[in-house]
């Protein structure tokens, strides 16, 4: 039985994250929002059920499909927007869109358009979290198309050697790009790659946001008490296409219609019977949120051209160098 505060607080959480994407979405559709668009509509549970466990100073990193995590770790829904929108308000001053969300304030490390590159930065947050001693602990978000990358492995590896508390959350959402799963990863499931490094693997139905927020709850709780790290494979599905605009030809509606059965929120909420008009009014709240923050974010002024070199360390050249 899941405690209705819980539940509750994941459902509004998932709302959220589900309201912002979709506005997004449909401002990408009408020409109104420049750049690419990742979204991860149908995948709330995740960031839902890891981030609830979360102290509000644990550092994340996530990937280029990464506004849940950073809406479920506390980042600003108009800040957010406004980046997306190229707005001189936005997290990064509208000069990088979706894709590089930060805010330290809240433990956003970055999101990170590199496949696999936000798993060592959130490992050198959980070394910097148990060499403060604290309690801190640090979660790598990443997709399954990181697990074939050097780094992923390094990684899992200096963790498991130093214990440190680091959660490895695998968004496994079938598809890399435009490829499978099973045509990308040798091993049967990510889950399986913890064992050779002596680390715990779980596979956890990851559109269940309360199994998931189990799941992740004992990994955190394992990595906060000294227990080092845990690879969670949470198995999920990206509703849209990998980016917003893209024909889809490499999967059958059939299976989009499948996953689409299993939304996240539909299942919290009918696990909540006796709630449903609690939920129906989260959902309503968390639309008019969203709403207003692209209102907001489309009423301030667009990133002046100016700007664009701010922040970008140049390499001096030549003489420079002497200088
Ligand atoms: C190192 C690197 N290689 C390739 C790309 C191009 N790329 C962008 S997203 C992506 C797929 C990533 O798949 P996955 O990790 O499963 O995440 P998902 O898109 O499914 O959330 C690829 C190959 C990249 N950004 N970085
Ligand atoms: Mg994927």
């Amino acid at each position: 039985m899941t405690d209705t505060t819980v539940a509750r607080r994941l459902y509004r959480t998932m709302a959220r994250i589900r309201h912002f994407e979709v506005a997004a979405a449909k401002l990408m559709a009408s020409g109104r929002l420049p750049g690419t668009l990742h979204v991860s509509i149908g995948q709330e549970a995740v960031a839902a059920g890891v981030c609830d466990v979360l102290r509000r100073d644990d550092p994340i990193t996530t990937t280029h499909r990464g506004h849940g995590h950073c809406l479920a770790k506390g980042g600003e829904p108009k800040a957010m927007m406004a980046e997306l929108l190229g707005r001189a308000t936005g997290y990064c001053g509208g000069r990088s869109g979706s894709m590089h969300i930060a805010d330290p304030a809240v433990g956003i490390l970055g999101a990170n358009a590199i496949v696999g590159a936000g798993i060592p930065i959130a490992l050198g947050g959980a070394f910097a979290a148990a060499r403060q001693g604290r309690g801190g602990v640090a979660v790598a978000f990443f997709g399954e198309g990181a697990v074939a990358q050097g780094v992923f492995h390094e990684s899992l590896n200096l963790a498991a050697l130093w214990k440190l508390p680091l959660v490895f959350v695998c968004e496994n959402n079938q598809y890399v790009e435009l490829t499978p799963v099973s045509v990308h990863l040798a091993a049967r499931h990510v889950a399986d790659h913890a064992a050779p490094y002596g680390v715990p693997g779980v596979r956890v139905d990851g559109n269940d946001a309360t199994a998931v927020r189990s799941a992740a709850e004992e990994a955190v709780t394992r990595a906060r008490d000294g227990g080092g790290p845990t690879l969670l494979e949470c198995v999920t599905y990206r509703w849209h296409g990998h980016f917003e605009g893209d024909p889809q030809r490499y999967r059958d509606p059939a299976e989009v219609a499948e996953w689409k059965a299993a939304d996240p929120l539909k299942r919290l909420a009918a696990s909540m019977s006796g709630d449903s008009a609690e939920f129906a009014a989260i959902d309503e709240q968390a639309r008019g949120e969203m709403a207003d923050a692209v209102s907001a974010a489309e009423a301030d002024p667009v990133a002046s051209p100016a700007s664009i070199s701010a922040h970008v360390y140049r390499r001096p050249v030549g003489r420079e160098v002497l200088a």
